[in-house]
């Protein structure tokens, strides 16, 4: 079996300590990081689905998810380029009530390697967490919002309306994560919507530069 084969069974199976090492093997063999990186998402998206059919539970999400943060870490620099930060400050967090990151990471790492300093608040973080840092560092042109659950996509209205509604100004907001849209980051006042982490990194530029 092709070892890209072998870490998307072994991501899925939550084997953290393995990753790293097949990771290296699959590149060496000759997959791109792309391709591996691809192989480890359908990994996430195969346990979701297990998930929904009570085949798997909580712990098994949970394994899977820091096999793969493992297989990104080895990733990491041959996904992204040496761009020098100059294009400004992007402010990157989960939603309030969201304890999802690996989509938000890879935003993150994408987000930067096209050319900005990130702030990463990390998950579950609430409006006022996003406005303070908007406040306390004056060169923020991006606020990146990701949310996976369907709950929490009022706690993403509300923390566009919040940052919207501060009085601070200079910065676009870009929306994302799997139950985002674009029609609803319109309808939430969202100056931008991605629905992946290289097209976020796209819509950064765009949104900075215009
Ligand atoms: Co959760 N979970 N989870 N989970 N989890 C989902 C999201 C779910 C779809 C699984 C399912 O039921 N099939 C479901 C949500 C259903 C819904 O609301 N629609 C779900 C649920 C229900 C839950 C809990 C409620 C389960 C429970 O406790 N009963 C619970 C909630 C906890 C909370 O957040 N308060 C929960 C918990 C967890 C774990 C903690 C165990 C773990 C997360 C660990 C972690 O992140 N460190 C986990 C995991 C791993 C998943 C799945 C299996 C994988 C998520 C993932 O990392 N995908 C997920 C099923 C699935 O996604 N199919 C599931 C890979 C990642 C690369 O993709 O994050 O979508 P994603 O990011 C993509 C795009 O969405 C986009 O770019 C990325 C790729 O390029 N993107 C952006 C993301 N953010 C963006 C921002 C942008 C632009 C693009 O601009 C700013």
């Amino acid at each position: 079996m092709a070892k890209i084969e072998d870490v998307k069974a072994m991501v899925e199976a939550g084997k953290a300590k393995l990753i790293p090492g097949l990771v290296q093997e699959a590149l060496d063999e000759g997959s791109s990081a792309a391709d591996i990186l691809q192989s480890m998402i359908d990994s996430m998206g195969i346990i979701g689905d297990k998930f929904s059919a009570g085949e798997v539970f909580v712990p098994e999400m949970l394994m899977a998810a820091k096999a793969m943060s493992k297989g990104v870490e080895v990733l990491k620099p041959l996904l992204t380029g040496n761009a020098a930060s100059s294009l400004g400050t992007c402010v990157i967090g989960t939603v309030q009530g969201d304890l999802h990151d690996i989509g938000k990471n890879l935003v993150s790492m994408m987000i930067e390697s096209a050319g900005f300093k990130m702030i990463d608040l990390g998950v579950d973080v609430g409006a006022e967490k996003f406005i303070n840092a908007v406040k306390e560092n004056n060169d923020v042109n991006v606020v990146a919002l990701s949310g996976l659950l369907t709950t929490t996509l009022l706690a993403m209205r509300e923390t566009v309306q919040a940052l919207k509604a501060s009085g601070l100004t200079g910065f676009k907001v870009i929306v994302g994560g799997a139950p985002v849209s674009q029609e609803m980051a319109d309808e939430i006042g969202a100056d931008g919507f991605a629905p992946d982490a290289g097209s976020a990194a796209v819509k950064a530029k765009e949104l900075a530069s215009a």
